[in-house]
């Protein structure tokens, strides 16, 4: 049994995992699948790359939402199952995203999703266009069905990440607002609803700027894992050099009761682009995660990253030493610590 409980989450005693090898030095607890990448170029028809994607527990087995880069130049979402969690079966049909009375509503592009299970549904939540980059979700409970809720904010806005249950009786929202562009500054802020279609109470979170690796912007990856030091938070950071942004990422722990309030964040990346896969493709060294699985009772937890904008990638760590690592490398600033209102 882990010394940190992981709360409220299901038992996944197949959740995929491999042990860290012996010869892996590297300084943070999180090692990367030796097979990576599990999912490479060209996947399906008319789909060049999958990455940033979505992965959860669904009927025994693994369910996920796919990033998929079309080869028109247009993203979208797309379903795939999995026995493993690691070997993929993905649906060539885009998922067919609908309004409330069931008549199609396709976005124009859709990046980046999350899945969260809330209460009795699935959320997905996506990047998309609402005349400007902004945020799009959506409810399903049999992955057959994806109804659309109202966008839950104006744009620009990116990187929306539902929390697994309400707090303070509201469901909690952190996003990134940004810019129309490759948006060069970025802090993660938190929203609160009482029926998924209203969203106010907005809270800063973080900001980017400490550290090298997330000196430009930040955003969150994964819906927050709760545990019994707080909501562990892994989120992506860049940073700005001559060829580009560099995308590692890292984590921090949230109050379990005032997520806004961060109590622990690590200045160090935990995985910062090293391996080939990357280092190299379509945008290079980029790491980018947007979904964790988590078993409470070994505290097991492996991290879906999307891998240079073409690939997607596993990493695994474990609560108790990643926890510890985390504290041993907290920087919170004084903005961190705040409630975030001014
Ligand atoms: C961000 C997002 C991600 C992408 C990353 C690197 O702004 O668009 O989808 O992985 O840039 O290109």
């Amino acid at each position: 049994m882990s010394k940190v409980k992981i709360l409220n989450c299901p038992s996944l005693p197949n959740i995929p995992w491999q042990d860290r090898p012996s010869d892996d030095h590297r300084d943070a607890p999180v090692w990367r699948y030796s097979e990576n990448p599990i999912i490479g170029r060209n996947p399906i028809p008319g789909v060049a790359r999958v990455f940033n994607s979505a992965a959860a527990p669904y009927e025994g087995g693994f369910i996920a939402l796919f990033r998929g880069e079309r080869t028109n130049g247009i993203p979208m979402i797309y379903l795939g199952k999995s026995k493993d969690g690691i070997h993929w079966d993905i649906d060539p049909e885009m998922v067919p995203f609908t309004d409330e009375n069931g008549q199609p509503l396709m976005p124009r592009y859709a990046y980046d999703p999350r899945l969260v299970k809330v209460e009795d549904a699935w959320y997905a939540m996506w990047c998309q266009d609402n005349y400007g980059a902004a945020i799009g979700m959506a409810r399903t409970t049999d992955f057959k069905t994806f109804t659309r809720l109202e966008n839950p904010f104006i744009p620009f806005n990116r990187n929306a990440v539902l929390f697994p249950r309400k707090v303070n009786g509201r469901y909690q929202l952190l996003s990134r607002p940004s810019d129309s562009g490759h948006t060069p500054f970025g802090d993660i802020w938190l929203s609160q609803s009482p029926d998924m279609k209203f969203w106010g109470m907005h809270r800063h979170v973080m900001s980017s700027g400490s550290k090298w690796w997330e000196s430009v912007k930040i955003g969150s990856g994964a819906a927050p894992i709760e545990t019994s030091e707080g909501w562990l938070l892994f989120y992506h950071g860049a940073s700005s050099t001559c060829s580009g942004f560099v995308y590692s990422f890292g984590a921090a722990i949230l109050d379990i009761d005032e997520p806004s309030k961060v109590k622990y964040r690590c200045e160090n990346f935990l995985i910062t682009p090293e391996e080939w896969y990357e280092e190299k493709g379509f945008v290079p060294s980029v790491c980018f995660p947007c979904a964790t699985l988590q078993d409470p009772d070994t505290g097991r937890i492996a991290i879906y990253y999307g891998a240079a904008d073409t690939y997607l990638a596993m990493a695994f760590t474990e609560i108790d030493p990643l926890v510890d690592y985390i504290k041993a490398h907290s920087d919170v600033t004084d903005t961190d610590a705040e409630v975030g209102i001014r």
